[in-house]
């Protein structure tokens, strides 16, 4: 055992929710970072007086727990190796596109997954040296899921859940992982796993049946020494209300106005917001609208697609690999379909706040997401909760998580080019009343399952006594 601490609520995840940067006169400083992890965990930490575990980004040591407006967070330092083993290597070169149907090719190293253990284990030590006895213990996604068993070697009397925010393989995929076993167990050590969709978590159990020999029941598998645990789903989402208040202000309205009129009072605006990321199928889209306007299906003069691509693990080679095709790719759009001050395709390869994300979801016309995999994906959901007019059409991958709770939005597969051009068209001219149908019954769902629900579902199973669910 080691010494407690004293927080009865302990939130474990990769990254705090502050980077460390420099200020104008070059000294460090805390600066939130956005993100939806940040926003949906947030509240529920500031209610129950908790703390919150992760790297601060870089490789700074030595640095102490500390409050930053009105939370306590506490970092984990990461060595230069490790950043690029555990979270470069491990996380983002073989987990994250094993998770996702292989859309990469994901590496096998044995010296990443030595790192994978090594910082695995400091986070348990780093929850285990915060948590007050009995304590609620949450731990966080794809990097730590070896936490919850270390966790539990190092504290018994604790409550440990584990919530996977990307996609949980079917088990054909996950069987090609050398670690598999390790990776089955460090998850089984949790009380409660939460997955974003109800498929995932049938995919992990069946795993433990058939690779760790535990006996299931349902959602529920019984440890050897008695212990339950279940495995469930709990779709995450958004704080609705606050982004449609966000909206519906003056200054995002005015935004909003202003952005179409800059890009030239264009009659329709395609929307597309992503991580730059492979799994977010930003090159089919783009190539499906190229090809409309190469085919005069859709007028350059007369529509134009936003593309944001904010920038992300940009040391990691797929991702720079993918930087470069998407370059090149809105190069010859433009070279090739645009005219002067009427682009094909306006690309943004930059971060906005979140005033001005609202602006541009208020601005669109078409928001058009499709991933080729994703766990939930939180754009589809903001999008939809800006629509306070009821107007607006959503285009959405059918292999987000997503698309399990907003049927009502044009479905495609992003693997089918020509499907994919026929529903952007449909979308984009489809008869005011049938989107507004289409609109209202998605903000209906997304408005009454919002983050609070998601993480009050979450605690509270994780709390109770928890009946199988059928
Ligand atoms: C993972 C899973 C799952 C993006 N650019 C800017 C910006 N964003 C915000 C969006 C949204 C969030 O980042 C992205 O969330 P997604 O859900 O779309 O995708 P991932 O980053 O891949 O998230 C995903 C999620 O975890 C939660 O479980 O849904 O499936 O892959 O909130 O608005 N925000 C600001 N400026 C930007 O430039 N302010």
């Amino acid at each position: 055992m080691t010494t407690s601490g004293s927080a009865d609520l302990v939130i474990v995840a990769n990254r705090l929710p502050v980077d460390r940067v420099r200020d104008a006169e070059g000294n460090p400083a805390w600066r939130r970072s956005p993100g939806g992890l940040v926003s949906a965990l947030e509240p529920v930490l500031r209610r129950n007086d908790g703390a919150w575990i992760g790297w601060p980004g870089g490789d700074e040591a030595g640095l102490e727990p500390f409050t930053e407006d009105g939370l306590r967070l506490v970092p984990v330092a990461l060595s230069a190796q490790e950043i690029e083993e555990f979270y470069e290597g491990f996380s983002n070169g073989t987990l994250w596109p094993l998770y996702h149907d292989l859309v990469a090719k994901p590496e096998f190293h044995r010296e990443w997954w030595d790192a994978y253990v090594a910082v695995n284990q400091r986070f348990a030590m780093a929850a285990a040296e915060t948590a007050a006895k009995n304590a609620t213990v949450w731990v966080q996604d794809y990097q730590l899921q070896l936490v919850p068993q270390m966790l539990r070697e190092l504290r018994p009397d604790l409550k440990i859940g584990f919530y996977l925010h990307i996609p949980f393989p079917p088990t054909e995929l996950f069987q090609q992982l050398p670690w598999r076993r390790q990776i089955l167990e460090g998850l089984l050590g949790a009380d409660l796993i939460g997955f974003q969709l109800a498929g995932g978590a049938a995919n992990f159990v069946r795993l433990v049946r058939q690779r760790v020999g535990h006996r299931t029941h349902r959602d529920t598998i019984e440890l050897p020494d008695g212990r339950l645990v279940r495995a469930r789903n709990y779709p995450i989402s958004i704080d609705a209300a606050a982004y449609e208040e966000l909206a519906r202000s003056e200054g995002v309205a005015k935004r909003a106005v202003e952005i179409r009129a800059q890009l030239g009072d264009p009659e329709t605006v395609f929307l597309g917001v992503d991580r730059l990321d492979y799994t977010k199928g930003i090159r089919a889209r783009l190539r499906a609208y190229g090809e409309l306007i190469e085919e005069g299906v859709i007028d350059v003069g007369k529509s134009v697609f936003v593309q944001v691509a904010t920038p992300s693990r940009e040391r990691v080679e797929q991702y720079r690999l993918l930087r470069d095709e998407i370059d090149r790719l809105v190069g010859r759009l433009n070279g090739d379909l645009a005219r002067i001050g009427r682009p094909a395709v306006s690309y943004l390869h930059s971060s906005y706040p979140k005033e001005e994300m609202a602006a541009l979801y208020r601005a669109a016309d078409v928001m058009v997401v499709t991933p080729y995999r994703d766990g939930m994906n939180l754009v589809a959901k903001e999008y939809v909760a800006c629509r306070f007019d009821d107007d607006g059409a959503l285009v959405l991958s059918e292999f987000a998580g997503a698309a399990h709770e907003l049927r009502q939005a044009w479905q495609v597969n992003p693997y089918d080019l020509n499907g994919m051009k026929a529903t952007l068209v449909e979308a984009s001219r489809a008869d005011p009343k049938e989107r507004t149908r289409r609109m209202r019954a998605l903000r209906k769902q997304v408005l009454e399952n919002d983050v609070a629900h998601w993480a009050d579902s979450f605690l509270t199973d994780l709390a109770g006594d928890v009946k199988p669910k059928r």
